[in-house]
């Protein structure tokens, strides 16, 4: 008995030693659905170790909510190795000290962030609210893209889909989807409420996207309680897929699923548009982050490098539809296609990029991008929206309840006068 006992504990202890080992040899990514080209992954396996000589296993996870992921760093300090939150996150992580400084010593490795990173994207992290942390020394550009809405041209017109007061249109019940994503939701609806103050320049769309006021709140779940009963759905990821297959006519969605939505349905006769609301939008900026809890930070670091690497770009933006933050002339050339007018790209790729033809969904023209704002980590502040959401999102289930429990009360009653009545008769048939 006490041999068997032993042998157990060397096993234990032997694999124990060999997990610990292994650690360093393992990546752990943590990136929203649906955002890669999956082969990209085991490419970069391969690629690392030819750069460092190094064997590396990448364990890939998914999220559909920023606030999923920061809680399971923030709260749960996981061991992820390097995330991809949005701007308003890698605010909140820089202020909170979550993060490790990117490391670029690549040793013979070409940087291609240095060489690749578009630099209106090192410009937008230049104004990241990170305290006293510049966020390019911590975090470094993916996706980005706006918020608008993906639309279907058979049953809404390009100027209903031109507002976002579209989802509290009684023609459309049913018919809408909205994001589950409180912060996205609440900046559109907030910017949509203010458009005349901040048309008349009243207010700056920046301006309205700080206001985290109990009034600023209490207005948004006013007019989401009015758009509540229109709504087919709240969801985190469906949306395009229901967008597709003509469940849904109009949503409120990020320009990517809008890109990737109108390119599947287009093969199925589907058509798709996507619009950018004239009230204003936000725009988000997704970037690789290394958590202060990383086990492989030099892991993390090459990966970040890996993808920046143009082919990789290309790849990953051609499988998601949505726009790199990398303007290496490759990918400028890749999304270069004569069936589009030309707009003005070269605040994003550089002054000879004035008359390109390309996506413009894909990538937004300058007019479009002047009257986009970025949203900013509140703080504290955020509980104040995540419980009107929850008395938005409530509402039904709450009801709900009320319906089931008082069917059952008038259930229970009617089955006690039933049965007392039939024992009366009973009783008094015996007499
Ligand atoms: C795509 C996730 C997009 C994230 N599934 C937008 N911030």
């Amino acid at each position: 008995m006490y041999n068997m006992k032993k042998w157990i504990l060397i096993v234990a202890a032997a694999l124990l030693c060999s997990c610990a080992g292994d650690r360093e040899h393992i990546l752990k990514v943590y990136n929203w659905s649906d955002y890669m080209d999956m082969s990209a992954v085991e490419e970069f396996e391969k690629w690392y170790e030819e750069q460092t000589g190094e064997p590396v296993h990448v364990i890939y996870q998914t999220f559909d909510v920023n606030e999923t992921m920061l809680s399971k760093i923030e709260k749960g300090q996981e061991d992820f190795d390097v995330v991809c939150p949005s701007d308003y996150i890698i605010e909140r992580m820089l202020r909170k000290d979550l993060l490790l400084p990117i490391n670029h010593d690549f040793g013979e490795t070409p940087d291609y962030i240095k060489e690749h990173l578009s630099p209106f994207i090192v410009s937008c992290f230049d104004k990241f609210e990170g305290g006293d942390k510049n966020a390019n020394d911590y975090a470094v550009g993916y996706m980005w893209g706006t918020v608008g809405i993906i639309y279907n041209p058979k049953y809404v017109t390009d100027e209903e889909a031109s507002t976002w007061d579209i989802f509290r249109n009684p023609k459309f019940e049913g018919k809408l989807f909205m994001k589950e994503d409180p912060r996205d939701v609440f900046s559109q609806i907030t910017i949509f409420l203010h458009h005349d103050e901040i048309e008349s320049g009243e207010r700056t769309v920046d301006d309205v996207l700080h206001d985290s006021s109990d009034k600023a709140i209490a207005e948004v779940e006013e007019y989401l309680k009015e758009v509540k009963p229109l709504v087919a759905g709240w969801e985190a990821d469906f949306g395009k897929d229901q967008m597709i297959l003509e469940r849904g006519w109009v949503s409120l969605n990020w320009s990517g699923d809008g890109v990737w939505a109108r390119d599947q349905a287009a093969p199925q006769g589907v058509d798709l548009k996507f619009s950018f609301p004239k009230e204003g939008f936000t725009f988000f900026f997704d970037g690789w982050v290394i958590p202060k809890y990383a086990k492989n930070p030099k892991a993390a670091s090459y990966w970040i490098n890996f993808m920046n690497r143009p082919d990789i770009v290309i790849r990953n933006v051609e499988e998601t539809g949505y726009v790199s933050c990398n303007a290496a002339p490759e990918v400028l050339e890749a999304f270069t296609d004569d069936s589009y007018e030309p707009i003005d790209v070269s605040y994003f790729f550089g002054p000879d990029a004035t008359e390109v033809c390309t996506d413009p969904v894909l990538y937004p023209k300058r007019s479009d991008i002047e009257r986009a704002g970025m949203q900013h980590d509140w703080g504290d502040r955020s509980q104040a929206l995540i419980e009107m959401w929850g008395r938005v999102k409530g509402d039904n289930a709450s009801s709900m309840t009320i319906i089931i429990i008082v069917g059952a009360i008038v259930l229970l009653a009617a089955a006690w006068f039933f049965t007392t009545a039939s024992k009366r008769r009973r009783k008094s048939h015996r007499r």
